[in-house]
């Protein structure tokens, strides 16, 4: 093997994040203790998942674990203990490393109400996330994900909830996790995307992605074909436009995998478009503002793409509650730029 076939110099995400907080002098390090537990989640929650299908095995292998048994039962458990991992992570960041206190709301897709931390431990940050979005897909050994994203509160005050109804554009870093046949972590601290594989022999998330940039124009587009009957003109054109172009080009692919982290995460490497609209059903569309749309618009545009939500860009939308949902159509900058303007064109009619 030549020199080159073995990397050396392993950049780890640890190694990175230090690198960004160099710049950044007067920092005084929370930002990097709070990625590191956020990482040390994503280790065990890969872990976990790895393990379920395992679980669901040695449930049938005659051990009368009720739960393993009713179908779906042992992914619910999945769920709520990613949930209870992140949290305590986060929570707990501020007390096991340093006396300095990182996050002071949480907001998680599995909590009806957010997390206030306790003010003897509270910080500058609010974390919003969902612990394993797409966990309907477990069954199924379809990849899933975690996805967040993070705040600064806005002032030294009591936190309150606005703290975390900010706009997308406010965040300060956002990334997901993709637990599939490796597990990936893509992130962003506001220079850029960059995307680390986790090596199970060392424990550690090496950087395999350097500098993400979406393809200006992709030739695949993710949307459930199952609800066309529902969506509106514009969206209904641009996928009508996706399957018969009428300017002699070929038709785009349909990709999707109903599992958003993976879906996203194809878009980002090999581009094209991610839809998930509003429908007669559903005038919202289905998707989370702040912990599925924001976090996946802010790479998308970090890595040169964009994000719409089908009336404005999508991180400048304010979120009214923290549950809200938006439509989103996000990926290839002139993918995204047909959906704008058919949307604008139905404005002007
Ligand atoms: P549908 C998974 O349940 C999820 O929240 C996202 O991960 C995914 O993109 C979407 O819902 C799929 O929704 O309606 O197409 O099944």
């Amino acid at each position: 093997h030549s020199a080159d076939a073995f990397r050396t110099d392993l950049m780890t995400i640890t190694r990175f994040v230090l690198n960004e907080q160099s710049k950044y002098p007067e920092s005084r390090g929370d930002f990097t203790i709070l990625l590191s537990h956020i990482v040390l989640g994503c280790k065990f929650v890969c872990s976990a998942v790895n393990k379920a299908g395992l679980a669901k095995l040695i449930g049938l292998a005659g051990e009368t674990n009720v739960q393993a048994s009713c179908q779906g039962e042992e992914q619910k458990k999945l769920d709520v203990l990613s949930n209870e991992v992140f949290v305590k992570a986060l929570v707990s960041s501020g007390r096991t490393v340093t006396q300095i206190f990182l996050q002071c709301i949480l907001v998680s897709e599995e909590d009806e109400e957010a997390t206030f931390v306790e003010s003897s431990l509270r910080g500058r940050y609010c974390v919003v996330f969902d612990p394993l979005d797409g966990s309907s897909n477990i069954d199924c050994g379809v990849s899933i994900g975690t996805i967040f994203g993070i705040y600064t509160v806005k002032d030294d005050g009591e936190p309150a909830l606005d703290d975390v109804l900010q706009p997308g554009k406010n965040m300060v870093a956002a990334g997901y996790c993709m637990y599939g046949s490796s597990c990936t972590l893509v992130i962003s601290t506001g220079g850029g995307v960059n995307g680390f594989t986790l090596d199970p022999s060392l424990g550690e998330f090496i950087l395999t992605h350097p500098d993400i940039k979406i393809p200006k124009k992709g030739k695949i587009y993710s949307v459930n074909e199952g609800n066309a009957k529902n969506w509106d003109g514009p969206t209904a054109k641009y996928v009508e436009k996706c399957k018969f172009p009428k300017d002699g080009s070929s038709p785009k692919s349909l990709r999707y995998i109903g599992s958003m982290v993976a879906d996203v995460h194809r878009t980002l490497l090999y581009g094209g478009i991610f839809l998930y609209p509003a429908d007669k059903k559903s005038p919202n569309g289905k998707l989370r503002v702040l912990y599925e749309v924001f976090p996946m618009s802010f790479l998308m545009e970090q890595a040169g793409g964009q994000a719409f939500t089908g009336k404005q860009r999508a991180l400048d939308l304010l979120p009214t509650n923290i549950h809200e949902r938006s439509p989103i159509f996000l990926g290839s900058y002139d993918d995204v730029e047909e959906i704008i303007a058919l949307y604008a064109a139905e404005e002007s009619t």
